[in-house]
């Protein structure tokens, strides 16, 4: 069976189990914090990573990938070449220019860090420009890529929220706010799946919290 190794307050790990749950893939789940990874599964010491009987994988949309190729079933890409690359291309959109730019927030936003001010101005200015662009490829129509759950529902379920309240925290304002961002959350989170990725992730950032204080 399916390993997936992580840990459930990680946002990455959180989208692969989403797109595992929402296929009927079985799986299970093996805690792996960082610090305690495989690094012959993963060199970076990232997570997650899945160990398959063909070996292990990681970088998360490359899972997505494999899992999306290797069991065809309730896909979360379209049929259509050219509308799975739309798809694909929101992912990566939310991923490389949302997501990792807002990352640069977290150890302030949650983490009790402290950022320069420049680094704060940097990357507000990124985002700014980045989620403008955002706006013209996503659909919210109802799903992010349109009228189905694809993996860039995946991504968006787990990383907007994220983006919204690391900008709230470090500027005062949630830099999604003009999109329909929250109507859109509120929409996943009725999916019993997406409720399912959620309360798993608040008990392991819970334990990651009192992991981190009984260290400091
Ligand atoms: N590009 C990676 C990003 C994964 C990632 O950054 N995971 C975080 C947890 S949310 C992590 O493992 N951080 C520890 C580190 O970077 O050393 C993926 O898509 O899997």
């Amino acid at each position: 069976m399916l390993k997936l190794c992580g840990f459930a307050a990680s946002n990455y790990y959180n989208k692969v189990k989403l797109a595992l749950l929402e296929k009927g893939v079985p799986f299970e789940e093996e805690l792996a914090w960082v610090g305690q990874t495989d690094p012959a599964a993963s060199p970076l010491g990232k997570v997650p990573y899945l160990v398959t009987d063909e070996g292990p994988l990681c970088e998360s949309t490359v899972i997505l990938e494999y899992i999306e190729a290797k069991y065809p079933q309730h896909p979360l890409l379209p049929a259509d070449p050219f509308a799975a690359a739309k798809v694909r291309e929101l992912l990566r959109f939310i991923e490389l220019h949302l997501e990792l730019v807002a990352r640069n927030l977290y150890p302030e936003a949650f983490f009790g860090g402290k950022l320069s001010d420049a680094a704060k101005e940097k990357a507000g200015q990124q985002l700014e420009k980045n989620i403008a662009a955002f706006a013209r490829l996503a659909k919210f129509s109802p799903y992010i890529a349109g009228d189905s759950f694809t993996l860039a529902d995946c991504a968006a379920a787990v990383h907007l929220p994220l983006v919204a309240s690391a900008t709230k925290i470090i500027y005062g304002r949630d830099y999604l706010a003009d999109l329909p961002v929250r109507e859109y959350l509120k929409r996943l989170g009725d999916m019993p799946h997406v409720q399912k990725v959620n309360a798993d992730r608040k008990a392991s950032t819970e334990l990651m919290l009192a992991r981190a204080k009984a260290k400091a």
